[in-house]
């Protein structure tokens, strides 16, 4: 049975996948690890926790060691606005940190998941149809610490036989645990603020178009590649992932359908829109589906009911 290590476990993504993988595998077998965040109730009492920082290498060694690890699914990282305010810390938390997560995979033998994002793509790809093997001249922090991640990991396959593997992530929205600094983080408040407030004030423009996944999506997905047979994965880090292309205007036309007299208007965020506007209006994900079978459960439609449905419990005022 594999021992699990998932850094990044009170993320956005972290927080779901460790109790997906926790459900697979056992709660033992699957170690959660944060760094600052305090991880949610089920986090703690599903299975392990340890406090770990991928930018002190010994002690995620000495973690690495204690529980015996074999697969890690590292996922703390700086995402693209937030990274844009501060390249120095995009490129220590991204780079300096996969490094380290990189060298204690090697002396370990670790599997290693490592997620890649449309943000490695920048105006000079095509970006309709993005393919898979293509130009990727990204013009933001994010996007150099994202290639330069893809490149690293894929050295370490060529190099030292590494297990590494990855997804390009389009944007991903959930109802459990905010996005933390993205780009993509509008369709994701959108949701609470239609249940909240019947309006929301988008940052994005209008007919800014970008590839987008549910939360459960992104989990299968990582999954399914940690899982995949490796004599079929031609490529590793990283593969292009999408299961719905769509812009403001359209996720606000599929919350209509559910609240009728919800209404959005637009203020602009310059630096956000400009980050959006070099990233894929729909990627390619061909190779994904051809070599370990990739294919997403929700569109908009279906996306939009449950997180309609789930918020709406959430956020029900307290007695
Ligand atoms: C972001 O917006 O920075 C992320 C991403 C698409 O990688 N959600």
């Amino acid at each position: 049975m594999k021992k699990i290590l998932v850094i990044g476990a009170a993320g956005q993504i972290g927080s779901e996948l460790t109790v997906a993988l926790r459900e697979r595998y056992g709660g033992d077998h699957v170690v959660a690890a944060g760094r600052k965040t305090k991880p949610a109730e089920q986090l703690l009492h599903s299975g392990p926790f340890e406090w770990v920082d991928c930018l002190a290498a010994a002690p995620l060694a000495r973690v690495v060691k204690k529980y015996r690890i074999d697969t890690i699914y590292h996922l703390a990282a700086i995402l693209s606005a937030v990274a844009e305010a501060d390249p120095g810390l995009a490129w220590n938390v991204n780079i300096s940190g996969l490094y380290n997560v990189l060298e204690v995979a090697r002396e370990h033998r670790c599997a290693l998941f490592v997620p890649s994002s449309i943000g490695a793509f920048g105006a000079s790809t095509p970006l309709d149809n993005t393919p898979q093997v293509t130009i990727q001249r990204p013009s933001t922090m994010y996007g150099v610490t994202k290639v330069a991640g893809e490149l690293l990991c894929d050295y370490y396959h060529a190099r030292f036989g590494l297990d590494t593997r990855g997804v390009r992530f389009p944007g991903i929205i959930s109802h459990a645990t905010l996005p933390g600094g993205g780009t993509t983080d509008y369709a994701v408040e959108i949701y609470y603020e239609a249940i909240r407030q019947k309006r929301y004030t988008c940052n994005l423009p209008a007919g800014t178009f970008l590839d987008m996944m549910y939360m459960p999506d992104a989990i299968k997905a990582a999954i399914t590649l940690m899982e995949a047979d490796p004599a079929r994965l031609v490529h590793r880090n990283a593969f292009n992932i999408t299961a719905m292309n769509f812009d403001p205007e359209l996720i606000a036309a599929s919350i209509r359908t559910h609240i009728p007299e919800f209404t959005m208007d637009y203020e602009v965020d310059p630096v956000k829109a400009k980050i959006a506007a070099s990233w894929p209006n729909c990627m390619d994900d061909s190779a994904a589906r051809e070599q370990w079978g990739w294919k997403p459960d929700y569109d908009l439609e279906a996306m939009t009911g449950d997180m309609l449905a789930a918020l709406s419990k959430k956020l029900q005022p307290q007695e």
